[in-house]
């Protein structure tokens, strides 16, 4: 044992150093945790704790900042950050976080549905006025029957199969122009066949808010996948997307595939997609009962 090792180990009180062994012998636990439970036993306090207690409030200040995840929040508190002046003026932002920050307020309020449903009607109207066929669903929170939404989901397709095509940008054009759209945050117009935009929207009149917009365009074929995946919950997607996967399915936003094994279990080939032409369709595949939107916050 090296000489400094010893010395510390005769200087240490023999109850700090039983404590110490003691802690070591519960399976999990290494030297440093072993220190940290010794830390607690002795002082009934963990110093390094007090660091965290104090970045807490900041870090979530930080990342409550849309665009902005644990990484930069954590990243601006150690370049010395503390409010939100402080990265208005000094932090380096992103387009979106940018964005976030003039909206900061209004993003972390949650809408009334009735005004959830304002904006999904304004999304509609603009959608029919090309093509009085297309389909507008507001998803999300909303279809689940929440009193308050943290944005507004709005799901557009066609019966047709194809009139979707072409509508996405001209859409947003057209809101843009009508000054509904104030702001851009993702535009992906390649994400296979369908095309999602996230955004900011306000109504018209005056004390309007500026709220959240996701917009999607999606093929008919899609569609029922698409609406189960954007009514959510994300918690409940989660569940659903487990579940499959046990009965060797797997469930997206674009479809319901039976996956293809081969005798040693590799996946083969992208598998095969079952026809879902209802979201009634999905669940019975799985073997489970149907559940209405409002019950599926898990
Ligand atoms: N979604 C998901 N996984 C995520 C994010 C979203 O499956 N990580 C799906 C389920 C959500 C839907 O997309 O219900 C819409 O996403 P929102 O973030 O808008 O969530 P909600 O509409 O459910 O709640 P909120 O009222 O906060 O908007
Ligand atoms: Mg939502
Ligand atoms: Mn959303």
């Amino acid at each position: 044992m090296p000489v400094h090792h010893q010395v510390h180990l005769q200087r240490s009180p023999r109850g700090k150093r039983k404590k110490q062994e003691e802690a070591c012998s519960i399976p999990g636990v290494g030297k440093r945790m072993a220190e940290k439970i010794v830390e607690i036993l002795e002082s009934g306090h963990l110093r390094k704790l007090d660091h965290i207690s104090e970045s807490v409030p900041v870090l979530e200040l930080f990342s409550n900042i849309w665009g902005a995840g644990t990484k930069t929040a954590q990243m601006w508190y150690h370049q010395g950050f503390r409010s939100l002046e402080d990265i208005r003026n000094l932090a380096s932002l992103t387009a979106q976080q940018a964005i976030g920050l003039k909206h900061y307020n209004d993003f972390l309020e949650r809408m009334p549905r009735e005004e959830a449903a304002e904006i999904a009607h304004t999304v509609c109207v603009a959608a029919q006025a090309f093509n009085p066929g297309l389909l507008c669903v507001a998803c999300g929170s909303y279809r689940r029957g929440k009193p308050t939404c943290g944005d507004m989901d709005v799901l557009v397709t066609h019966p047709d199969g194809r009139s979707h095509q072409g509508i996405f940008s001209r859409l947003l054009d057209k809101l843009r122009q009508q000054g509904f759209l104030t702001d851009d945050l993702v535009s992906q117009e390649d994400n296979g066949q369908q095309q999602k935009y996230l955004g900011v929207c306000r109504l018209p009149g005056p004390g309007r808010r500026h709220r959240r917009l996701d917009v999607i365009v999606v093929p008919y074929s899609e569609f029922a996948c698409a609406l189960l995946y954007f009514t959510g919950s994300a918690h409940f997607n989660r569940s659903m997307r487990a579940l499959a996967k046990t009965k060797g399915l797997s469930l997206s936003e674009h479809a319901l595939t039976a996956v293809a094994r081969s005798p040693q279990g590799w996946k083969v080939g992208p598998g095969r997609v079952l026809p879902t032409p209802t979201e009634k369709d999905v669940f019975q595949l799985l073997g489970l009962p149907y559940r209405e939107p409002a019950e599926r916050d898990w």
